[in-house]
Order: C-alpha cells, then structure tokens, then sequence
C-alpha cells in the first residue's frame, strides 16, 4: 500500500500534544488520521560522532516517528540562519529584519541534502512525499538528484511576498527553480498562488500557466491554494468538557461584571504584537467606559528566543504592557493580562469561549489557526467577536470577521469596540457564517485535497 512520507522542519510526536504552533497542531492532526511515516528534527542541538547517519526510529500509534538532531552549526546556518533570519522574514514582508550570509545558505542548502539522503535509502517506488515550509524549499529538488521519481508535494504555511519583496532574498532564483522540481506546490491562498506565477514569469519568459498548472524550466507543476483549517468538531467539543466549564466558570467569577478579550500567538513579530497592545490602549483613551470593565489577556508563548528580533520583542511588549497597566490599573482591576507561558490547548478553548472578543491581528499571517479555534470554541447562543487583521490568510475566508488594518491603531480600537457592542443578533449571524468558514476548511478537507491531487500522479505512473 502507498505510504505517505511527511516531511517538516520539526517532528513532535502527537502523543505528546501539540506544542505552540500552528504547523505543529495542523500535522499532528492530518497525520493521526492517515498514519505513515513522519521525518524532521527532533529538536535537539548535538555533535554526534555519527553525524550524518544518526537517525532515531519511534512508533506512535499508525506513526513512525524518523528523527535526526542538528549540529551546532547546521542549527545555526540552517534553522537559526537562513530559514529564521532570512526566509521567515522576507516572507512576512519585514526586509528590514533580513540578515544573510552566504554561508548560511550554504549550511541550509547542506541540511537539505542530508535529509534527502536519508529519505531516498528508505523510499518505495509507490511512496507519496509531503513536504511542508520554508525550510525544506530545495528537498524535492535534492530527492530528485538521488534518482527519485515518486510523487513530491510542498505546502507553504507561511505567505509568499510579490517579486517586489522576494528580490531581496539572494538565493530567490534557485528556490523558485527548486519549486519545480516538485509535483505539486500549495499554498494558503489565491494571493500567494498569484506571487509565485508573477515571480516565475519574471525569471522566464517562456512560462506557461493553465488554469492550475504551471510549466517552467522544463516541467509542469500543479500550483495551488489549499487553505489549512483546524480539527473544528474535536476544538468546539474541547470547549465544552466539565473541565473546559470549570475554568470558564473561575473566570466568570473573577471577572464579575467584566468582560473579557483575548489574544493568543507564538511571541512572533509576525504577530502585530506591540500594535495590539496600543490599540488596547486606544480603546481605553477613546472609550473611557471600558476602564474598569473590560480585561484584555494576551498568552504568549516564547518562540525562537536565540533569534535577536525576538529577544527585542520580549522586552517591547514587557515594557508595554507594564506602561499601559501602570497608566490605567485600579486597586481591583488590571487593564491587560500579559502572560508568556504556553498552555494546554483544552485550556485555550476555554479562555476563547470565556472571551467577549478577540484580537488576532498579525501584521501578515500565512493563515491563522486562532481565527479559526476562536470561532469553533464560541457558544452558539452567545458568540464572541473576532477583530482580524487583513493580512491574514484567514481575513481572504473569513468576511464576517471584523477585519482591520493592524497598522491603524484607532481602526483597531474603534473595531474593538464594536465587537464589545455588538448587539446579540448581528453577533448569531455573523458566528454561523464563519463557523461555516471553520468547517468547510476543516483540516481533513486541507489534507484530503492537498493529498488526492498527490495521489493522482501515483496512479498515473505507469506499473
Ligand atoms: C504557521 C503560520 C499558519 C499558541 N499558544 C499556545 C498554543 N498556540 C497554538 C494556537 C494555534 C497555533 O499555536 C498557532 O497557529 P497559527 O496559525 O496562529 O500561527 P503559526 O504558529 O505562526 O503557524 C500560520 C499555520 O502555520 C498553519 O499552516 O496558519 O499562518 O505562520 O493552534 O492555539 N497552543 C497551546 N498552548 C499555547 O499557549 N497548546
């Protein structure tokens, strides 16, 4: 039978739960369900005596679990370098946050080697390859230099930038070429589908695009948008256990009278963090009556902390938070509730459901998994409100949201307020309308398209 091999930076066993992150949560989800074999790091940083054929083997349920560490300075080139300095960045539009070398390139180019290695020695000839972000552009392209014929696919979870940004990435003509090599290439939405076809087109002049396929340096690619979604039944029903109701409740009583709006994000500069929090502030200089009656929690765990823009954004948003609390707290009341730690996902759910509104306003955002767990944990008979950025894939799917520029700090405020007004009608309609979006983007539906159209090519090679 045809194994699906996935293929992502990370490898984190879904026994274990999901950490913070949304490719994490999404492939853990996707792969419970069709089983295979799942390749990655493994998250440590060691020089192995073995190094390059170290590899680890571990069965979780229908999973094997095939793992490497990094060394020192693959973790440095490849991972903290050119995937988190160079292409994270410039992918979200932030040049200004770009810092290349070309060794670093030359490390991250290496790392994918190594892993291709690896793959072909336990490939079959009817295995379905699933390889997923930035990190891993030029893996297809390295299988395809072992020999390998097999079906390849590559989903982006991040957005692709128009030319305009992308020619800041010095290797940007050898991973748009390496995109080729691929089968199929998918992404979150129709904008980033459309830079891709710009950004080839402007490398050759003699690319062919028809409706869903691309030819380009000699081959035909199938470039699409699969829009990732999350597991929306299992997210609503996580709401909604006894303990879910507990902590809603503890909230509820703490609160009193108060209302509640939350954020959630990996500490990313992505995420419009520091934005967020001025707009909170906004609301409360331009709406003075929610002193005192609204909470603003913000759960944000660390992410990447060896990377500086990082470091820099910990203590932006301490210094924030602690200025605007400082400004506007009473001796019984704390204007925002800024928390760095990670928590277990059942009780994310009951925070979203425990919230009058949420603010999910990433400056750019591939998707947006919050947007999506936030509308799948709202009580029906009494729904929140997200505020969405327009940068997030997620604000091309989800209309009803009431989407903002994240940029514009008063736009941010005045949409708060509005969601903390929002009479209770207008609230039911707009909630059934994007629990519609949750679940016609389910993340079942993302991977059975994503993965039929892989398989097409299976059944199309011959034997
Ligand atoms: C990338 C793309 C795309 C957060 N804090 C905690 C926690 N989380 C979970 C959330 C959510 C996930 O992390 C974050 O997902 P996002 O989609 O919002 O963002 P990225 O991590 O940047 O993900 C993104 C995604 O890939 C999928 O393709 O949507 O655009 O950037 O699930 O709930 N989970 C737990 N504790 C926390 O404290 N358990």
């Amino acid at each position: 039978m045809s194994r699906l091999i996935v293929v992502s930076n990370r490898v984190q066993d879904p026994a274990a739960g999901p950490g913070a992150g949304g490719l994490a949560v999404a492939l853990g989800e996707a792969l419970e369900a069709n089983g295979g074999v799942w390749i990655g790091w493994d998250g440590r940083v060691e020089q192995d005596p073995l190094h390059p054929v170290s590899w680890n083997e571990h069965r979780s349920g229908n999973l094997t679990l095939l793992t490497t560490s990094l060394t020192p300075e693959e973790h440095e080139g490849y991972y903290l370098g050119f995937a988190n300095r160079v292409l994270w960045p410039a992918f979200h539009y932030r040049l200004d946050l770009v810092d290349y070398t070309t060794d670093h390139s030359r490390v991250y180019g290496a790392v994918n080697r190594r892993l291709a290695m690896k793959i072909a020695s336990i490939l079959r000839p009817d295995d379905r390859i699933w390889i997923h972000d930035y990190h891993l552009i030029p893996l297809a392209a390295e299988l395809r230099a072992t020999g390998c014929g097999n079906p390849i696919g590559y989903f982006q979870h991040i957005p692709l930038p128009p030319p305009s940004i992308l020619a800041a990435v010095p290797e940007v003509n050898w991973l748009v070429r390496a995109l080729f090599a691929y089968d199929v290439v998918g992404f979150q939405t129709e904008t980033d589908r459309l830079h891709l076809i710009q950004q080839v087109q402007q490398l050759e002049s003699e690319t062919e695009s028809d409706g869903e396929y691309v030819t380009a340096f000699g081959r035909s690619t199938r470039v699409k948008s699969y829009p990732i979604g999350i597991d929306a039944d299992r997210f609503t029903a996580m709401a909604r256990t006894p303990n879910a109701e507990e902590i809603i409740n503890r909230i509820r009583q703490r609160n009193l009278n108060r209302s509640q709006v939350i954020g959630v994000d990996r500490m990313d500069y992505s995420k419009g963090l520091p934005e967020r929090m001025e707009s909170v502030r906004r609301l409360f200089e331009l709406y003075p009556e929610n002193r005192g009656a609204m909470t603003f929690m913000q759960i944000a765990p660390t992410s990447r902390g060896a990377v500086d823009a990082y470091v820099d954004l910990h203590e932006r948003l301490d210094s924030l938070s602690g200025e605007i609390n400082s400004k506007f707290s009473d001796f019984d009341w704390t204007p925002i509730r800024y928390i760095n730690r990670q928590f277990p996902r059942e009780t994310l759910a009951a925070l979203y459901r425990a919230s009058r509104a949420a603010l999910i306003t990433p400056l750019r955002d591939g998707m947006n998994l919050v947007a999506h767990e936030y509308v799948a944990a709202q009580d029906p008979d009494d729904p929140g409100m997200p505020v969405l950025s327009r940068f997030a894939g997620a604000a091309e799917y989800m209309d009803e949201a009431l989407l903002i520029n994240p940029y514009n700090i008063d736009q941010t405020a005045i949409a708060l307020q509005t969601a903390l007004q929002m009479p209770l009608k207008e609230r039911k309609r707009r909630h059934k309308a994007l629990m519609k979006v949750v679940h016609d983007l389910d993340v079942s539906r993302w991977s059975s398209r994503f993965l039929n159209d892989l398989s097409q090519l299976l059944r199309a090679v011959p034997g």
